[in-house]
């Protein structure tokens, strides 16, 4: 339940972290839907805190302080415009939903839509919902001296107490679950298709799951088959490392896998073979079905998270490597990050003196600028998305590696290889039927000639250093 991101089966989503509403409508239009994307994960849409004596860093949007969807990316009018653009060129929007928790202890209002809100001497006042004490998780339950998430192997101490000092909302309860399924169903009613549910880990699955009983399915007008369910993609740290493991959410939706994103880093210091035996469930990873899967995300591509291991666009290109085996191999649903550039780990997204996020700017090569990375539009990784569709539902085999090289079969309908070397060269088999197949990375500009036993001599030489070929593929759709 919960599994189908409802378009069309296409298989990518992409964060476009702290987007505004208008330039994500512009994006679905001009380059999302031409290029084959599932969806776009928005950044929260909800009131959150406004920081501006913090130089507004993009975490305050983790904070919430109402319902109403004005925030940091835009009015509720510009949301509604952006889901009706998006659904209209088969584009869905999921949206971060902050369920846990509201605002953090000790701070005061108004919100960044003029909402007041007050934390401060342990109170917990949230008039715009209206949220008062009795709706937060009662200190009693949770065992830390300190009131704060601080043992991870400790179920109450992870579920009842508050993270990082935000304050736990009592999920238990129908009041708060009824106000969490009315702010989901205002988005359904405008025609979201999902949702990412943050720090899930800190919630009860059976809290989850009395939310999402109250739900309406998914809005007929806005294009979505009768009686549709929405999609969850849910976030839990799972590294085998603590109580709460992600399959327990499998009745929820899909969960995030973060072993992948470690195991892609290892793989891309060189050591691709490790790509190889990737789904590893002895290591407790998420079966294929529920596997959310990503090579890096908002927190840590910057140090928040748990970061550790982990390959960024401040990698350069071996970041288009590890993307494109992530969009190349069987393993998970998947998510690319389209990122902002920073200089330390708290800094919001490119914006004027008072904090107002600049709009996405598009180079005449139609990379980004402004300070805008847009990782989804770097060649490799937007060519894979139309690979990634391609190959759905054919089973990875043929896998080989060598070093700074490897390459592996979607028998029937695709092969990939990819290599650090120049000029590489190797005699693989395909798994395709025979014919001629041309190289979708460069448009078409190589080929490769796959005999009738599926056998190939293939040369990896476009800038790319990545060789993508499907069937009924043409390169530049
Ligand atoms: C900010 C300040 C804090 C302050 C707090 C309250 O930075 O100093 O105490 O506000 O005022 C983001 C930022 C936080 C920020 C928060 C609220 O990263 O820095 O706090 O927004 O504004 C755990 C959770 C996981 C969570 C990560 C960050 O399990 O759910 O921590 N990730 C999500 C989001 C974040 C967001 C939040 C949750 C909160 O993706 O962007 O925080 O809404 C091990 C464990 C993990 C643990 C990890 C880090 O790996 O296994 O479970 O992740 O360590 O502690
Ligand atoms: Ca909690």
């Amino acid at each position: 339940a919960f599994v189908d991101p409802h378009c069309d089966g296409k298989q990518v989503v992409v964060h476009l972290f702290e987007w505004k509403w208008t330039d994500v409508a512009l994006e679905c239009e001009r380059f999302l839907a031409p290029a084959g994307y599932c969806g776009v994960q928005i950044s929260p849409p909800h009131e959150h805190v406004f920081l501006p004596e913090d130089n507004c860093p993009w975490w305050q949007r983790y904070q919430l302080v109402s319902y109403q969807l004005e925030s940091r990316s835009g009015t509720r009018d510009q949301f509604v415009d952006m889901v009706h653009r998006c659904n209209a060129v088969g584009v869905r929007i999921f949206a971060d939903v902050i369920l846990n928790h509201a605002a953090g202890m000790g701070r005061k209002g108004p919100g960044f839509a003029g909402t007041d809100f007050d934390t401060t001497d342990d109170k917990h006042d949230f008039p715009g919902i209206p949220y008062s004490d009795e709706n937060f998780t009662p200190r009693e339950l949770c065992p830390s001296d300190s009131g704060s998430v601080d043992n991870y192997s400790v179920e109450d101490n992870v579920r009842n107490c508050y993270l990082v000092g935000l304050s736990d909302l009592y999920g238990a309860q129908e009041y708060v679950q009824q106000k969490q399924a009315d702010y989901l169903n205002d988005m359904i009613d405008i025609g979201v298709a999902g949702f990412r549910v943050d720090a899930a880990k800190h919630m009860w699955a059976e809290d989850i799951a009395a939310i999402q009983a109250l739900l309406k399915p998914l809005n007929v007008e806005q294009g979505f088959k009768a009686g549709s369910q929405p999609f969850f993609m849910h976030e839990v740290i799972d590294r085998d490392d603590g109580v709460v493991r992600v399959q327990e959410y499998y009745d929820l939706g899909i969960v995030t896998e973060f072993r992948y994103s470690q195991k892609m880093a290892w793989a891309s210091t060189g050591d691709w073979g490790q790509f190889g035996g990737l789904y590893d469930p002895g290591w407790g990873m998420s079966d294929p079905e529920h596997a959310f899967v990503f090579v890096d995300n908002h927190d840590n591509q910057r140090g928040h998270g748990g970061s550790g291991d982990v390959v960024t666009f401040k990698d350069g290109k071996l970041y288009a490597y590890a993307v494109s085996a992530m969009l190349a191999s069987e393993y998970g649903f998947t998510r690319v990050m389209s990122s902002y550039d920073f200089d330390n780990s708290d800094q919001g997204p490119p914006s004027l003196d008072d904090f107002v996020t600049s709009d996405v700017t598009i180079n005449e090569d139609g990379s980004c600028g402004g300070g805008w990375v847009c990782e989804h539009r770097w060649n490799a990784i937007a060519k894979m998305v139309q690979f990634r569709n391609a190959v759905a539902g054919a089973p990875q085999e043929n896998f080989w590696s060598e070093g700074d090289s490897m390459g592996l079969s979607r028998t029937g309908k695709g092969f990939f290889a990819m290599s650090q070397r120049s000029g590489f060269t190797a005699s693989v088999q395909t798994g395709l039927p025979g014919g001629d197949y041309c190289n979708i990375i460069d448009s078409c500009a190589s080929s490769v000639t796959v005999q009738s036993d599926g056998t190939a001599d293939i040369s990896i030489n476009n800038d790319d250093g990545v060789l993508a070929i499907c069937v009924g593929c043409k390169g530049d759709e």
